[in-house]
């Protein structure tokens, strides 16, 4: 395979979530969250695994910051706990919580590494969940919207990268929909409800920074959405039309409203009234509420006209309620597959890029997250994992062709910085680029962080190809 070669001013970063990493679930005055009473239900995570302790990245912040630094990373993608900084959710502010950040932000620019400051990602404070009904109750916009801003006001002097949610297909889909993630919610209808309430919450936290930080901050802010790559089975003109139909559903959902003001039409039509509306002066706050496209993307799934049986349908492969989009999804069974049995599939990365830069006008694009689980082990105290370094190698030599044919492709993110509670299936998934000992909770740079810190180091020769 020929050397990777990326603009000099592409961002090379790495990212993870607070709840799958931080650990301190109960310490300085932190709330408790969704994720916190989740884990304690039987049955839900596997082994019974919790983030109670993770991977201490509270207590080992500065630690893992020096290893980012050591691998030449431009920016770092983190989570802010909302209920370690507001333990109710709202109200009164917890200021160790704060100080925790402040002094993670301080010690990201000190080895000039760009703090990348996710909203949300998943552990809603359960006060929150009790009082409001979390994400389906209206409440949420402007509760949302006021953590945002307490966040924009005592980080935005030094943050210059916002996103607001992560996945939202996630939220509404696993959460509220198949019930495997918290809080652990079963139905056909509340995915709707509850992705409608994201998106007004994303627009809301985006009007106030926009007005009221921005000017002044000079920073960006925008939305992560997943989405895997649906690809035709055949050539027919139905399966064509199932392929699109899967991707409107997936990431369409959540991506028309932020560039178009509203939801994509095959699901205002398939849907009917269990599909919200928006009205004239939220459409007009959605559309254009995001700087750039981030893109959370892992795996790829063929897509054909469903003539009928939905019944065998894979709920974590399903981009949406299955029987609402009348899509069969298969894999070809050549594909070799990660341990998630995600299948990896390069090409269906580049395809994702192009119908993004194609539907929504060529928006700055970062790939949010990318990356695989594999059963690492230790031998010798070393890991190797040439698995993984084939698939970044891959993915990223995909992500290359799309900027070659005009994608604005401006950045991307390593999913994971470092093995992690991976949700529901809990320590059993390593993601990380390091490995980490759950016993002894030592990192150990896997063979492809080192391949990554040279690919990083290799793209200062090169001369910048795209804008
Ligand atoms: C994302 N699916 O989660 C999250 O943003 C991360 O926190 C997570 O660790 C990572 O991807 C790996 O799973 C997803 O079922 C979880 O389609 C499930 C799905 C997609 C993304």
């Amino acid at each position: 395979m020929s050397e990777l070669k990326f603009p000099t001013d592409f961002l090379w970063g790495t990212a993870t979530s607070a709840y799958q990493i931080e650990g301190a679930w109960a310490t300085d005055g932190k709330g408790p969250s969704i994720w916190d009473v989740f884990c304690q239900i039987p049955g839900k995570v596997n082994e019974g695994d919790t983030g109670n302790i993770a991977c201490d990245h509270y207590h080992r912040m500065k630690e893992d910051i020096a290893l980012m630094a050591d691998m030449g990373l431009k920016a770092y993608r983190f989570s802010i706990s909302w209920s370690r900084v507001l333990p109710t959710g709202q109200g009164e502010v917890n200021e160790a919580g704060i100080q925790f950040y402040s002094d993670l932000i301080d010690e990201c620019i000190k080895h000039d590494i760009e703090p990348w400051i996710t909203l949300y990602h998943w552990d809603l404070p359960l006060a929150i969940q009790f009082e409001y009904n979390g994400w389906k109750g209206p409440e949420i916009v402007q509760l949302f919207n006021d953590y945002a801003e307490l966040c924009f006001e005592r980080f935005g002097d030094r943050v210059k990268n916002w996103i607001t949610i992560n996945e939202s297909w996630v939220i509404a889909m696993l959460g509220h929909g198949q019930g495997l993630f918290a809080p652990a919610i079963t139905s056909n209808d509340d995915p709707y409800t509850v992705g409608h309430h994201i998106l007004l919450a994303h627009a809301e936290a985006v009007q106030s920074y926009r007005k009221k930080y921005q000017p002044s901050q000079g920073g960006q802010i925008g939305i992560a959405n997943n989405c895997d790559w649906r690809e035709p089975l055949t050539d027919t003109e139905a399966d064509r039309a199932a392929a699109e139909r899967a991707l409107e559903f997936f990431l369409g959902w959540f991506a028309d409203p932020v560039y178009m003001g509203d939801y994509p039409q095959c699901m205002k039509d398939r849907l009917g009234d269990r599909l919200p509306t928006f009205s004239p002066e939220e459409k007009k706050k959605l559309k254009g509420s995001s700087d750039f496209f981030g893109l959370n993307h892992y795996t790829t799934m063929y897509a054909a006209e469903n003539y009928g049986d939905m019944t065998n349908q894979n709920v974590y492969g399903n981009g949406g309620i299955a029987e609402d989009q009348h899509v069969t999804l298969s894999v070809d069974p050549s594909w070799e597959k990660t341990s998630m049995g995600w299948a990896i599939v390069p090409w269906g990365c580049r395809k994702l890029l192009q119908w993004i830069a194609d539907r929504y006008d060529n928006p700055p694009i970062y790939i949010t997250e990318n990356g695989c689980a594999f059963d690492d082990v230790v031998t010798d105290g070393k890991v190797h994992d040439p698995q993984r370094v084939d698939f970044m190698r891959g993915y990223l030599s995909e992500c290359q062709k799309a900027i070659e044919s005009g994608v604005n492709f401006k950045g991307y993110f390593a999913w994971s910085f470092m093995d992690n509670f991976e949700w529901a299936l809990g320590y059993s998934k390593r993601f990380g680029i390091h490995y980490v000992d759950f016993e002894t909770l030592e990192r150990i740079p896997k063979d492809s962080a080192k391949f990554y810190k040279s690919l990083i180091s290799k793209q200062k020769w090169v001369k910048a190809s795209a804008t």
